[in-house]
């Protein structure tokens, strides 16, 4: 509690201090602080996922400045429950390095708001706007490209790499055991580095992406009605729409779990399909080209692909990546990974019809 406290006064001075575990993502540890019942929250961020801090909270900084401008321009009166607010340490800087090496951030608490780890075809409309509506406002950024805070990290080519590479070494031993869903993942390649090949053949863009856009990081108002704004930025950074497409539809359209071992629990939910479909062309209309509008249902197929492949990667070289909750839980992980991309192959020609009929 006194290193809490030490870092929370390296951010801003009070009193009365108090620091609780707050939320639960894969990869950074976070924390709601109270300092003289001012509400923050408190992150501990995981540098050994994301190596440049300084560039990470400069990307954030950037993006949430650009938001700012847009909702003033708009009109928006409550801008900060509109838009996350990262406060800077006392010497200027947007994290704070401690003693044992460890970064920490602090970021202004948005009252009065909550987020859901449940969907309906409803909340998914909402999701889906919210996630164009993100990208339409960043559309225009100023400025270099973001610095990409994890290099390759939606980029199917290298996850590929980065796996074979794994296969190759089997540090862990545990090859045999998962052949079977390599060779799966091998008939696949090709078709799932498709985007990669119509980015070099200038036939795709890169615009700036959430690249982690799950119905928890949209957070809603207190009734759970209106959208406030999205959370989680440490991934955004430039890449394909249809990744950020797809990953919420290979974790909202799913009618199990990220990790069901049941894998009959597992399949595609095409009403949520539809309903953040519907959300997010509205949104997104303005900027969108034919060529990105044809790839969006891909996206949902490569990003449960690329999520079965990094998940047996981390499997494969002994749980270095991911927290896990049980010895095999990168393996039952990507397991329901792929009874996800199994049946939204099944399924491929309908999500395709849908995004046409929804664009047209
Ligand atoms: C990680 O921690 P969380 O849930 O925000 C991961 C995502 C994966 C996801 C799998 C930086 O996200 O890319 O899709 O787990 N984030 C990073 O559930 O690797
Ligand atoms: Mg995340």
């Amino acid at each position: 509690m006194e290193k809490f406290k030490e870092i929370v006064k390296s951010f801003v001075s009070g009193n009365d201090i108090h620091v609780a575990p707050l939320g639960a993502g894969h990869i950074n540890d976070s924390y709601k602080a109270v300092v003289d019942g001012e509400e923050y929250v408190l992150q501990k961020i995981n540098h050994a996922i994301f190596k440049n801090v300084p560039e990470l909270q400069n990307n954030i900084v950037r993006v949430t400045t650009h938001i700012k401008s847009k909702l003033k321009e708009k009109g928006v009166t409550d801008i900060e429950r509109r838009v996350l607010n990262l406060v800077p340490a006392k010497d200027g800087k947007y994290y704070h390095l401690d003693a044992d090496g460890n970064y920490w951030r602090l970021m202004d608490f948005i009252k009065n708001s909550k987020s859901f780890d449940s969907i309906s075809p409803e909340l998914a409309e909402k999701t889906g706007a919210a996630f164009g509506e993100f990208q339409n406002m960043l559309a225009d950024m100023p400025g270099e490209p973001l610095y990409e805070t994890i290099p390759d990290f939606h980029n199917m080519e290298s996850r590929l790499a980065t796996f074979r590479e794994s296969v190759k070494n089997n540090q862990a031993g545990r090859l045999s055991e998962v052949r079977y869903l390599v060779d799966e993942i091998e008939k696949r390649a090709e078709e799932m580095c498709l985007p990669e090949k119509l980015h070099r053949e200038g036939k795709l863009p890169k615009r700036i992406n959430h690249c982690d856009t799950k119905v928890n990081n949209v957070l809603f108002d207190a009734a759970g009605k209106e959208v406030l704004c999205v959370v989680d930025l440490d991934t955004v950074m430039p890449g394909y729409v249809l990744s950020d497409f797809g990953d919420f539809m290979r974790t909202g359209a799913n009618n199990g779990k990220e990790d069901d071992t049941e894998l009959d629990n597992v399949s595609v939910n095409l009403a949520i399909f539809e309903a953040y479909t519907r959300g997010y062309l509205r949104t997104a209309r303005e900027f969108l080209t034919d060529s990105e509008v044809d790839n969006l249902a891909l996206g949902a197929k490569l990003l449960t692909y690329m999520q079965t492949v990094r998940f047996l990667t981390d499997y494969i070289d002994g749980d270095i990546y991911y927290k896990i909750k049980s010895p095999k839980h990168n393996l039952e992980r990507s397991l329901a990974q792929f009874k996800l991309l199994q049946s939204m192959e099944e399924n491929f020609t309908k999500m395709q019809e849908t995004v046409r009929n929804i664009w047209l």
